[in-house]
């Protein structure tokens, strides 16, 4: 099923920030290697909603298992080919949020805020969407590139429950793709939406929560400038102030460390010699 939604007819971001020859950079640094890939696109989502089949539906035996980059964390990353252009498709850990409270959503957050993924893949279970969201919405606060997989449809089917997704496609502002992962149900929808807003011919244009209180909006956007100056580029620098006001230590010491602009030193960069996967890219 083809969902529609109204998006935004350009990219927010300058093309620098986003294409895929200037962030390959950054992704090498978070241990991705992207020759002869055109796109990198990031698998998230609560643990146990179906990321790992997706994984497999889409790349079939084109994978790879290692840990992040100084990290005890897991990561598949693995291959496939849609269209003429090559994906990589990277394995996040599954997290209930990205705010940094542990050592799987550090990773997750810190790929999605400084990897910059093409598009951001948001797994989510259709049988217990309330809880899910939480993540999607935290996920929409970083990135418009974000396509939203509302798997387990059929579980919902069984229990009686619709799922209104256009009316969810709508609301969030991001493309929503109904799937039964196991059964390859939505997977070609999948592989399509994933095109679109990589190729940017979709732009999402995504739900996110208005603060309604004066002296915080005035906080931080006087905090989002000083970051945008420091850190030309940075994706999202409203969130980034928010969660700077929050006292979110990793981000405080990226800050202060100068790492958040160009990933040089610290934890994130220990990885400038992760192999490259041995996948054959399907013609
Ligand atoms: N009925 C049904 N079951 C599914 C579907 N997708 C995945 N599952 C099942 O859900 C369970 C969890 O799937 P995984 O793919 O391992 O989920 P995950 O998100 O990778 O889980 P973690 O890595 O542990 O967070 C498995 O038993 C799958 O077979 C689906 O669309 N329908
Ligand atoms: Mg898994």
């Amino acid at each position: 099923m083809t969902t529609h939604v109204k998006f935004a007819n350009t990219l927010s971001a300058a093309p620098c920030e986003t294409c895929p020859a200037c962030n390959a950079g950054h992704l090498r640094k978070l241990g991705i290697n992207m020759e002869n890939w055109d796109y990198v696109v990031a698998l998230a989502g609560n643990p146990n909603t179906g990321k790992s089949t997706i994984f497999n539906a889409l790349t079939g035996l084109r994978q790879h298992t290692g840990n992040w980059p100084g990290k005890t964390v897991a990561r598949a990353e693995g291959g496939f080919a849609h269209g003429d252009k090559n994906f990589k498709l990277v394995d996040l850990p599954g997290t209930y949020s990205l705010l940094s409270t542990s050592m799987d959503e550090e990773v997750a957050r810190d790929f999605i805020l400084f990897g910059r993924p093409d598009v951001t893949v948001i797994v989510v279970d259709a049988t217990h969407l309330e809880r899910n969201l939480n993540l999607v919405l935290q996920v929409l606060e970083i990135t418009n590139r974000a396509v939203v997989a509302l798997n387990l449809i059929d579980e919902a089917r069984r229990k009686k429950l619709t799922v209104d997704d256009r009316r969810l496609t709508r609301d969030l502002g991001v493309p929503v793709v109904p799937m039964a992962a196991r059964s390859r149900e939505g997977v070609p929808d999948l592989l399509q939406t994933i095109h679109q807003v990589a190729t940017g011919q979709t732009v999402g244009k995504p739900h996110r929560i208005k603060n309604q209180h004066k002296i915080l909006n005035q906080a931080i956007d006087t905090l989002a400038v000083k970051i945008e100056t420091l850190f030309p580029g940075l994706p999202n620098a409203r969130w980034v102030a928010m969660r700077l006001l929050d006292g979110d230590e990793r981000l405080i010491q990226a800050v202060q460390r100068g790492e958040l602009g160009d990933l040089q030193p610290g934890n994130l960069a220990q990885a400038n010699n992760a192999p490259e996967i041995p996948l054959e890219v399907a013609s």
